[in-house]
């Protein structure tokens, strides 16, 4: 059974948008593509409400991209972005979102970020996907999306803890900071996260 997990494929992520991920738009077609190869398709948004601790509005003196620890735990203070119900949050208009079979939110606790699609960043609540995706009789996952150095990496890392055979979709993804990225590529690799391109699934 083989599941393709599409990720925060939200306008906020697109070139044009308040979180802009370099050439997010670009794995639209790509994973448009691939659909047809899966059997389950499922995919998430970032869906946070106005007053989210991520956002560096909500931090008085505190500008975008600032570093803070919450509860111990690093945050990045991001520009609002996928506020609960916006265009903003709205996938991308061109993603075929007809086969999408069901769609986990995440971000919605105004008290504690979620960057994977799995748990909240002091994994302290499941959003169930995990449980989902067994039920259904995942064996294979597939990850796509955005940004691919902040969601889909912690989604690929729980995944792979949850048991998944993991499949990184490298030409369905993009990174906000492409440097970084090469070095969790490798730490992926190192996990046993097989890298894939969509011709490698067409
Ligand atoms: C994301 C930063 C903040 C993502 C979400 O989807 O990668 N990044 N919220
Ligand atoms: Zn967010």
């Amino acid at each position: 059974m083989k599941t393709l997990l599409i990720i925060d494929v939200q306008n906020d992520f697109m070139p044009n948008g308040s979180l802009p991920v370099p050439y997010g738009n670009e794995i639209v077609p790509n994973i448009n593509a691939i659909q047809d190869k899966f059997d389950l398709i499922v995919a998430t948004q970032d869906w946070h409400p106005r007053d989210h601790v991520s956002f560096a509005n909500n931090h008085e003196g505190k500008s975008n991209f600032d570093e803070i620890k919450i509860h111990g735990v690093p945050q990045t203070l991001w520009p609002d972005h996928c506020v609960q119900g916006t265009e903003g949050a709205a996938f991308h208009p061109d993603l075929n979102t007809n086969k999408i079979e069901t769609i986990f939110r995440k971000g919605t606790d105004k008290t504690i970020d979620s960057y994977s699609a799995f748990y909240d960043n002091r994994h302290l609540k499941s959003t169930g996907l995990a449980g989902y995706l067994k039920e259904k009789g995942t064996s294979a996952l597939y990850l796509c999306g955005l940004a691919a150095d902040i969601c889909v990496y912690f989604s690929v890392r729980d995944a792979v803890k949850e048991g998944f055979s993991c499949f990184f979709i490298e030409d369905a993804s993009k990174a906000l900071d492409t440097k970084a990225f090469e070095k969790l590529k490798k730490s992926m690799v190192a996990m046993g996260i097989k890298m894939v391109t969509s011709a490698d699934i067409l």
